[in-house]
């Protein structure tokens, strides 16, 4: 026949999607003490010491920041990492994720 491996059977109905993009946002409170956030931000998101600076202020003053985008996967295990690891050190520190 004319389509012998059957790929021409059935026409595309969408075009191919980027996959989707999540920010992971870190959530100010009154108790972590800021050392420990900046060294979060540097253990699990590889920033420099000063851009953990910046953005650990950014989330004290304006309540909340996106630390950075990630895919579903990665955003996932990024805030699973950093909600164990401010449990483990008993401060109660928030981070959460939402699509961009
Ligand atoms: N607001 C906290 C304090 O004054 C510091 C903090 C910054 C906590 C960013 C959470 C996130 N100790």
């Amino acid at each position: 026949g004319g389509d012998p491996d059957g790929q021409l059977a059935v026409k595309p109905r969408s075009k191919p999607q980027r996959p989707s993009m999540y920010k992971v946002l870190l959530l100010n409170d009154d108790y972590t003490p800021m050392e420990f956030v900046v060294h979060v931000l540097e253990r699990f998101f590889g920033l420099r010491h000063e851009g953990a600076v910046e953005i650990m202020l950014t989330v004290h003053r304006r309540g909340l920041a996106v630390v950075g985008v990630f895919s579903y996967e990665i955003a996932e295990t990024k805030v699973t990492q950093v909600m164990d690891y401010a449990q483990q050190h008993q401060h109660p520190l928030q981070c959460t994720m939402e699509k961009e």
